[in-house]
C-alpha cells in the first residue's frame, strides 16, 4: 500500500536514459568529511534520492579521489571542494540556514556549501528537487537563503490519537493516549517537512486538553524527546503547546496569576524541567482566554503579562513563546450588533504594542476570522510596530473542503502575502511583515495548521499533497509563485510527462477558485453547517451559540463593518486600504458581504446584480467541478491506475458535493429574495 502516494514530492521517479540521465550519472559519487548528525541526513538523502532517480548505487567517501562528484560540507568543515569553490564573497552572502551550490569547474563536481549544517541539508534537498525536475545542472551557480526565519507546522493532534480539524486519518504522533513508539512515520514525516524548508513543529493540539497537559512532565518528557531527537536530525525545533492553566491543573497551585510570584517560579522550574529532557527545545504555543481556554484574563491580567510570565522562564535556555491571537467573544448575541468577531483580534493586541518581551511572538491567523475560503487580511498583522508578529495559515482545509474537495490554496497565502497593508507607507506587504524587515524584528515567519494524519497518503486526498509542500516552499520563499511551485511539485510526485503537468496545473490552478463559485458568496463566508464545518447551512451559524452572523433576511445581505455606520472593523485597515473598504463603491466585489449589508439587487463591478451574481457562480462552480472530474479522466494510463481511481473518486464526489451547495444556496436566496433567475435555470 505505500505504493500510492507514501513518499509524496520525494518519490524520485527513475530518469529515463537520454533525458539527462548521463549529465546526472556522472555524479554518482558524494563526498563529505564531516560526521555531524543533520548532515550525515543529508547524504543519506542525497545518496538515496540520486539512487533512486539514477536507478543505481551510488558510494558515498570522505575524501576526494578526483573526477566528478557531489561535495558538500559546512564552509570552513573540512571539505577541500566546499573551501575551494565558494570564496569568499559567496561565504558572507549566505546566512545561517542558507547555501550555495556550484560547478567545479576544474573537475566538474557539484559542490554545495553552507554556513551551518542545515544549510547542508538544506542545499541536498535544493539538488535533489533540480535533479527530479531534471533541470540542467552544467552550470550550477546558485545561493539561497530562506527568507523567513521560523517556518513552522502545528500539529492539532490529540493523545488519543484523534486530530481536531483532521481529514486524513489518525495521528502519526500519538496512539492509545500514549506517544507513538514507533517513530518510523514521524521520520518520513519530518523529511517531507525538511525537503519543503520547514523548520520547526509543535506535534500537540493546541487545546490542550488534561493528558497533553502533562507533556511537560516527568510522565512524558522521555517519550517527547524522543520525538524532538528525530526532528533534530532534519533540523527542524520541536515546540509544544500548554495549556496556560497548568501551574493549576498539574502543579498544584491555587491560581494561573501570571503576576504570583509562585506561579512564574513553577513555570521557571517547569522550563528548566524540559530543558533537561530536550535541550535545544523551540518553546512553547499558547492559545489563551480562547473559545473557553483558560488565560490571563481570569486574573484580571492582560496577554503581555501572560505572555511574558511564559517569556522569562524560557529566556535563559533561548526558548520563545508562540502567542496566539485568535481570542474573541465567541457567543456574541445575534441582537448584539456592536460586537464584530472580525475586530477582536485587533482590538485584544494592538493596545499591548511594546509591552512584549523579545522572545514572544503573536501569532496571527491570515484572516480576521476563521480560514473562511475568502476574508479580507487581518489588519492586526504590521499593526504593531515594536511587537514580533508571525502569520497562520491553515492547510488543512477545515473550511475549504476538508480535502474531500480540491483546493489549492498557494494562490489564496499569495494573496495574503503580497497585500499592501501600508503599515510603513507603499511597500509595506504582509511580506514584508512577517519576515521581519519591515519593522526589523527579533523573531518572525510562518506558521500553519497541517493537514496529514497516518492515510496512506498523508493528506486524504492526494492532490493536497500540494498545499503541505506549497506551505513549505512559500515560507522559504513568498516570492515563489503559485505556478511555479505546483510545477515543483507535480514533477516530483508524478514525473514529468507534459500532458499530466500541464493538466494537473491547471486543475490546481482552478480549484480555489472553482471551491469559491459554489460555497458562500461575495466573501461573507460560513454557511457551513456547525461544529464539523462541512456541507451547506446557510443559516447554521445565523442560529447557533457560536454565532457568527451574515444577517440575510428579504431585504438583503451581509455585514455592515464600515466605520460610518458599522461596527467600524474597517477603520482598522491604514490609508487606502480603510477607503476601499469603507465605500460600498469601492469594495472589490470578492469582499463586498464582508463589509456591506446590501440589497439583492445591489449591482456589482462585474455588472450583476449580486442576486445574479450568486445563481451564476453557483450553477457555474458545479458546472467548473464537473470538468475537473473530466479532465483528470482524460490523465488515465499517465498516472499509476491507483491514483487515478482514488483521485477521480474523490473529484466525482466533489462535483456531487457541490450540486448540494448549489442547490441549498441558491433556494435559500431565491426564497428569500424572491428574484427569479434571469437565466430561469432549476432552483428548488
Ligand atoms: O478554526 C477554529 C477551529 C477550532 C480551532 C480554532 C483555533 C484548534 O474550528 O477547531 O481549535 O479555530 O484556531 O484555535
Amino acid at each position: 500500500t505505500k505504493q500510492t502516494g507514501y513518499h509524496a514530492w520525494l518519490e524520485f521517479h527513475p530518469i529515463a536514459p537520454g533525458e539527462r540521465y548521463d549529465q546526472y550519472a556522472v555524479h554518482s559519487r558524494i563526498v563529505c568529511t564531516e560526521k555531524d548528525e543533520v548532515i550525515r541526513t543529508a547524504v543519506q538523502e542525497l545518496s538515496q534520492g540520486i539512487g533512486k532517480l539514477l536507478g543505481k548505487e551510488i558510494r558515498v567517501a570522505e575524501s576526494d579521489a578526483g573526477g566528478a562528484v557531489i561535495a558538500l560540507g559546512t564552509f570552513g568543515g573540512g571539505n577541500a571542494l566546499v573551501d575551494r569553490t565558494f570564496g569568499e564573497e559567496t561565504r558572507s552572502a549566505i546566512k545561517p540556514e542558507g547555501f550555495a551550490i556550484k560547478i567545479d569547474q576544474a573537475s566538474g563536481s557539484i559542490v554545495v556549501g553552507a554556513s551551518s549544517t542545515s544549510g547542508v541539508l538544506y542545499g541536498a534537498f535544493h539538488l535533489l528537487r533540480l535533479f527530479s525536475t531534471k533541470q540542467a545542472v552544467n552550470e550550477l551557480d546558485v545561493i539561497e537563503n530562506p527568507v523567513n526565519m521560523l517556518r513552522m507546522i502545528n500539529q492539532w493532534d490529540n493523545i488519543d490519537g484523534s486530530i481536531e480539524r483532521g481529514y486524513a486519518g489518525k495521528s502519526i504522533f500519538f496512539e492509545n493516549n500514549r506517544i507513538t513508539t514507533d517513530l518510523t512515520r514521524v521520520r518520513d514525516y519530518a523529511r517531507l517537512l525538511a525537503s519543503s524548508g520547514l523548520n520547526a513543529i509543535s506535534i500537540n493540539n493546541v487545546n490542550v486538553h488534561k493528558w497533553e497537559s502533562k507533556f511537560i512532565t516527568g510522565e512524558y518528557l522521555p517519550d517527547v524527546a524522543k520525538v524532538a531527537a528525530v526532528f533534530r536530525s532534519f533540523s527542524i525545533k520541536l515546540f509544544l503547546s500548554v495549556n496556560y492553566a497548568s501551574p493549576l491543573e498539574i502543579g498544584g497551585l491555587s491560581t494561573a496569576d501570571p503576576l504570583d510570584p509562585a506561579v512564574r517560579e513553577w513555570w521557571r522550574a517547569k522550563a528548566a524541567e524540559v530543558y533537561a529532557a530536550i535541550p535545544d527545545f523551540g518553546g512553547f504555543l499558547v492559545k489563551a482566554d480562547s473559545e473557553n481556554r483558560p488565560g490571563p484574563f481570569t486574573y484580571d491580567r492582560d496577554h503581555a503579562d501572560g505572555s511574558n510570565m511564559l517569556a522569562e522562564a524560557l529566556k535563559p535556555y533561548g526558548g520563545i513563546v508562540i502567542w496566539r491571537c485568535f481570542v474573541y467573544n465567541c457567543k456574541q448575541d445575534w441582537r448584539d450588533r456592536a460586537t464584530d468577531r472580525a475586530r477582536a483580534a485587533y482590538d485584544h493586541f494592538k493596545p499591548l504594542d511594546g509591552r512584549f518581551m523579545d522572545n514572544v511572538i503573536l501569532q496571527v491567523k491570515n484572516g480576521p476570522m476563521d480560514f473562511q475560503v475568502r476574508e479580507p487580511v487581518s489588519p492586526l498583522i504590521g499593526a504593531m510596530e515594536t511587537t514580533n508578529q508571525m502569520i497562520e495559515f491553515q492547510i488543512t482545509q477545515e473550511y475549504t473542503g476538508q480535502q474531500r474537495h480540491l483546493c489549492y490554496l498557494v494562490p489564496q497565502w499569495k494573496e495574503v502575502l503580497d497585500f499592501e497593508t501600508y503599515a510603513k507607507g507603499e511597500g509595506s506587504s504582509i511580506k514584508r511583515i512577517v519576515d521581519g524587515s519591515l519593522h526589523g524584528n527579533k523573531l518572525s515567519g510562518f506558521a500553519a495548521v497541517s493537514n496529514i494524519g497516518d492515510d496512506v497518503n498523508w493528506t486524504g486526498h492526494l492532490l493536497a499533497q500540494a498545499n503541505l509542500y506549497g506551505y513549505g516552499r512559500l515560507a522559504w520563499n513568498p516570492d515563489l509563485s503559485a505556478e511555479e511551485i505546483a510545477e515543483e511539485w507535480i514533477r516530483m510526485t508524478f514525473g514529468g510527462d507534459e500532458k499530466l503537468v500541464s493538466v494537473v496545473m491547471s486543475m490546481l490552478m482552478d480549484s480555489w477558485s472553482i471551491y469559491e463559485a459554489y460555497t458562500s458568496p461575495l466573501g461573507v463566508g460560513w454557511m457551513v453547517n456547525p461544529d464539523h464545518h462541512y456541507g451547506p447551512n446557510v443559516d447554521g451559524y445565523e442560529y447557533s451559540k457560536w454565532g457568527t452572523y451574515h444577517f440575510a433576511d428579504c431585504h438583503g445581505i451581509g455585514v455592515d463593518r464600515t466605520k460610518a455606520t458599522g461596527t467600524g472593523y474597517a477603520a482598522q485597515y491604514k490609508g487606502a486600504n480603510y477607503d476601499t473598504y469603507e465605500s460600498v463603491e469601492s469594495c472589490p466585489d470578492e469582499l463586498l458581504l464582508f463589509f456591506h449589508h446590501v440589497p439583492y439587487t445591489h449591482v456589482l463591478h462585474s455588472g450583476q446584480t449580486v442576486i445574479q451574481h450568486i445563481y451564476n457562480t453557483h450553477f457555474e462552480g458545479v458546472e467548473r467541478a464537473e470538468q475537473l472530474v473530466a479532465r483528470w479522466a482524460s490523465l488515465e494510463g499517465s498516472v499509476g491506475e491507483l491514483v487515478h481511481k482514488h483521485v477521480g473518486e474523490r473529484l466525482a464526489e466533489q462535483a456531487g458535493h457541490a450540486k448540494e451547495w448549489r442547490d441549498m444556496i441558491n433556494t435559500y436566496f431565491f426564497r428569500k429574495s424572491g428574484i427569479a433567475d434571469a437565466l430561469g435555470r432549476k432552483i428548488y
